[in-house]
């Protein structure tokens, strides 16, 4: 977005709260953080020479590896000069009569700007359990999302590890490998399929990158904004081998790409079913102890949540030194100087990591006082759950983008394609403002609300309310239950956002 501003000739300035940049990709640095999506297909597009010149080593990219990525970014675009870190907004408020934002750092800092951009993050918003007597715990507690820049030492400690969603399943069998005993606290387990990370070729990058355009321009047309190949017959109009060869495909190959072996499994139960059965014999082959293949077991709708890639995880509990825990049965009650007791067990532990997830979507944003026309509060208008012009704009609130807010396709798709889609559309508005001499833009109330009720139609069309996850907010208590990304698929997003524009930015109005 800076990068993109600074070449239109407008002032910019990027506050950012950790002493880094990088965003997810510098606070989740556990061992094994990696990305689930293939690393070509996340990285920038907005460089021909950049995306020529960077070379990954993996499949899917190491935590280290992205950042790396990212600071040679900085780099390359000379970004730093307009970046100040260890900065924490704290207020953004709007004066109507000046027409600027005021915005408040945690270092009683104000600046003022006509335009406030939001570029917070979908998961970036940490959340922990209450555990009672956690201040006489003398051992240490990490938690994923905040891991500590420092090697830490798991070499005979006793580990317990509360959440097993993406980043639990990673980080578990890297910890099993060196510590005495490991703990795996599950309270719902999800469903997970092999990742079959491997070195690039340098065959298939060359490929890859002779036809880079190609691909992105074909991944755009995708709903997940990622090349890969959609089957277009259903589950449930093919045999038990097809059904069967299909699947053993897309095991074999790897990643997010299950679930879209079949065009009906994240519409139709019963096409749901058959992938979930696939899954599920695949745990009962992998884990020996049919007990813990019971207990990993989701019985669920896959793709409901986010499907969890994985590397070795469901083999980790062939080791003996790891122990599976169902905390429904076992329910948390406390930590004392070294023990987490549960029920009826007490586990000695010296460390406990926590990888309990995160506010997803709307915590970044409403941790931070918004203040808009007439004084009204964003979070006061999102009371009753977020509400939003394409996950772009917020009626009420003139100048003030979000980039991958609530409604748009975001956490659904790549992740950078999107968010490049959406730094584009900003910068171009903001162009043909100055163009045109006008002040302000504003998202209509009317626009918003028919763009949420169109987005919550749809979800409740799919199978994501079979089951509760963070992209409705049921991770969090009393978060208002609306489905946070935009169900649609990338290609119907732009084209919305394209028409928009088409029809001199419908549903916005302008002022000057
Ligand atoms: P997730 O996917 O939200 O997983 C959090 C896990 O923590 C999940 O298994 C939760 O169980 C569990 N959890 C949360 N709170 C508790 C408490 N209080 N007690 C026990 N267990 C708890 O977060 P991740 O960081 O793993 O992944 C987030 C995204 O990052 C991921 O989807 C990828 O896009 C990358 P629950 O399912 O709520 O019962």
């Amino acid at each position: 977005m800076l990068h993109k501003l600074r070449s239109y000739g407008f002032n910019a300035r990027i506050f950012e709260k950790a002493p880094h940049i990088g965003g997810t990709w510098y606070w989740n640095k556990y061992p094994g953080a990696r990305c689930d999506t293939e690393s070509l297909q996340y990285s920038y597009q907005f460089s021909e020479e950049l995306q020529q010149e960077w070379e990954w080593s993996e499949k899917y990219a190491t935590q280290p590896e992205i950042l790396k990525y990212l600071k040679h970014v900085e780099k390359k675009f000379k970004l730093s000069e307009s970046i100040t870190l260890n900065r924490t907004i704290t207020d953004i408020i709007y004066d109507g009569k000046a027409g600027l934002y005021k915005i408040r750092s945690n270092h009683s800092e104000e600046y003022y700007s006509k335009f406030c951009i939001l570029a917070s993050g979908c998961l970036s918003v940490p959340i922990k359990p209450n555990i009672m007597g956690v201040e006489n715990f003398t051992g240490e507690i990490f938690q994923t999302s905040k891991w500590p820049d420092k090697n830490i030492d798991f070499n005979n400690k006793n580990v317990a590890i509360i959440g097993t969603g993406s980043s639990g399943v990673h980080v578990i069998p890297i910890i099993a490998e060196y510590c005495k005993k490991l703990f795996v606290l599950q309270r719902t387990p999800n469903y997970a399929v092999p990742a079959h990370n491997r070195k690039l070729s340098d065959e298939y990058v060359k490929k890859f990158k002779d036809n880079y355009k190609v691909n992105r321009e074909k991944a755009k047309k995708l709903v997940s904004g990622f090349l890969t190949h959609y089957n277009s017959a259903s589950a449930l109009e093919v045999n038990d081998s097809e059904l069967k060869r299909e699947y053993d495909k897309r095991w074999e190959a790897g990643g997010l790409a299950f679930l879209a072996a079949f065009c009906d499994i994240t519409y139709n139960k019963s096409a749901n079913k058959t992938a979930t059965d696939y899954i599920e014999s695949k745990i009962k082959e992998i884990v020996e102890d049919q007990e813990i293949a019971k207990l990993l077991t989701p019985n669920s709708i896959v793709g409901c949540k986010r499907l969890v890639i994985d590397s070795n995880y469901y083999a980790t509990y062939n080791r003996k030194n790891v122990a599976l825990i169902d905390i429904n049965q076992e329910p948390i009650k406390a930590l004392t100087e070294k023990t987490l007791k549960l029920k009826n067990i007490e586990l000695d532990i010296d460390t406990l990591i926590l990888s309990t997830g995160f506010d997803a979507m709307t915590g970044a944003i409403n941790n931070i006082n918004i203040v808009g026309e007439n004084s009204k509060t964003l979070k006061d208008k999102w009371s009753s759950g977020p509400s939003s012009y394409l996950g772009l704009m917020v009626n009420g609130f003139p100048n003030l983008f979000t980039i991958t807010g609530p409604g748009s396709p975001s956490v659904l798709t790549n992740m950078i394609p999107t968010i490049e889609q959406h730094v584009d559309w900003i910068a171009e508005c903001i162009r043909y403002m100055k163009k045109r001499s006008y002040y302000s833009i504003e998202a209509n109330l009317e626009a918003e609300r028919s763009w949420v009720k169109f987005n919550e139609d749809s979800a409740r069309n799919t199978l994501r309310y079979e089951c509760k996850s963070w992209y409705l907010g049921s991770n969090v208590k009393d978060k208002q239950r609306i489905f946070l990304p935009f169900v649609g698929g990338l290609p119907a997003y732009i084209k919305k956002c394209e028409e928009i524009v088409k029809n001199s930015y419908e549903g916005f109005r302008f002022s000057n």
